[in-house]
């Protein structure tokens, strides 16, 4: 069969395990060619450190995307991550219209903001741009957070219940072309996890793991790559959401039991075996 291709397109965080330094090798375990557009190198990700360096590559999205159209490139799947400008948000959606194929899934993580607040980097209006990104897409997965802000609602905070939930996730698939997942979603004390919503099939799913105290950086990038691999790996979405609930886990306790630096990312690295076992990689 041949191998599955993906478009990733992130920021170069040099240091502190996000972005691109996730998805690359995430994906390829997963048997994966992940090619990589960078729209910035930066030293490290901005969460809790100072004095990064920031190198902008707006400018060569378009060439290098001219580029691979006249080299014949295609691709199975296109995953935007972390983007810092509107102008960025109209490049890549002319990408997803240049770049997408009969069968190419379009999947973008709408990064930018949590805890019922936007990330400090970005204008107020942010999120009604990303809004129309998602528009493009087949698969969006926001947290609670990019979720109420993309459709100008309130942020319930810790209240709701799994009614409001399965409504959010059905106006959230009227934003998009029609799948969702919502991560940090949790119904129970000492449970976290997150819920997806198909319409086409009407089919809900919900993935739980225990909640581990303290905010690791990064983590949204670790799930969302490994649930683009366990998509394209052919796993239902139901599926896919508790493949990638239980690798990041896994890797936030390993990290968590190491006291590493809450800034520096996690150790998925160690989960990447059990990862490769879930998503039907064997060795032969
Ligand atoms: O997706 C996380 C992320 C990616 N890239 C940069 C970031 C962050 C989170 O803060 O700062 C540059």
């Amino acid at each position: 069969m041949a191998q599955k291709r993906v478009a990733a397109i992130h920021d170069i965080s040099c240091f502190g395990k996000c972005s691109l330094t996730v998805a690359l090798p995430i994906l390829s375990a997963a048997g994966i060619e992940c090619t990589v557009l960078p729209t910035a190198v930066l030293s490290t990700h901005t969460g809790g450190f100072t004095g990064y360096t920031f190198r902008d590559l707006t400018e060569d999205v378009k060439p290098i995307a001219d580029h691979w159209k006249s080299v014949g490139i295609g691709f199975d799947a296109i995953y935007s991550g972390y983007l810092g400008s509107f102008e960025q948000l109209k490049l890549v959606g002319d990408f997803y219209d240049e770049f997408r194929g009969k069968d190419t899934l379009v999947i973008t993580d709408p990064v930018m903001a949590d805890n019922g607040k936007l990330y400090a980097s970005f204008a107020k209006d942010f999120p009604q741009g990303m809004a129309k990104l998602c528009e493009k897409s087949d698969i969006i997965i926001p947290n609670l957070t990019e979720a109420t802000l993309m459709l100008g609602e309130e942020y319930p905070g810790d209240d709701y219940d799994r009614n409001y939930i399965e409504k959010l996730l059905k106006r959230l698939s009227s934003l998009c072309r029609g799948k969702v997942v919502l991560t940090g979603v949790s119904f129970e004390e000492g449970k976290l996890g997150s819920a997806s919503y198909d319409s086409t099939t009407g089919d809900y799913g919900y993935a739980f793991a225990d909640k581990i105290d303290g905010y690791y950086h990064g983590t949204g990038d670790v799930y969302g790559s490994a649930l683009v691999a366990a998509i394209l790996k052919g796993k239902p979405l139901s599926d896919a959401i508790g493949i990638a609930v239980d690798f990041t886990v896994e890797s936030i306790a390993r990290t968590k039991a190491a006291g590493t630096d809450i800034r520096f990312g996690v150790d998925f690295e160690e989960s990447l075996p059990n990862f490769m076992k879930n998503v039907g990689i064997s060795a032969k």
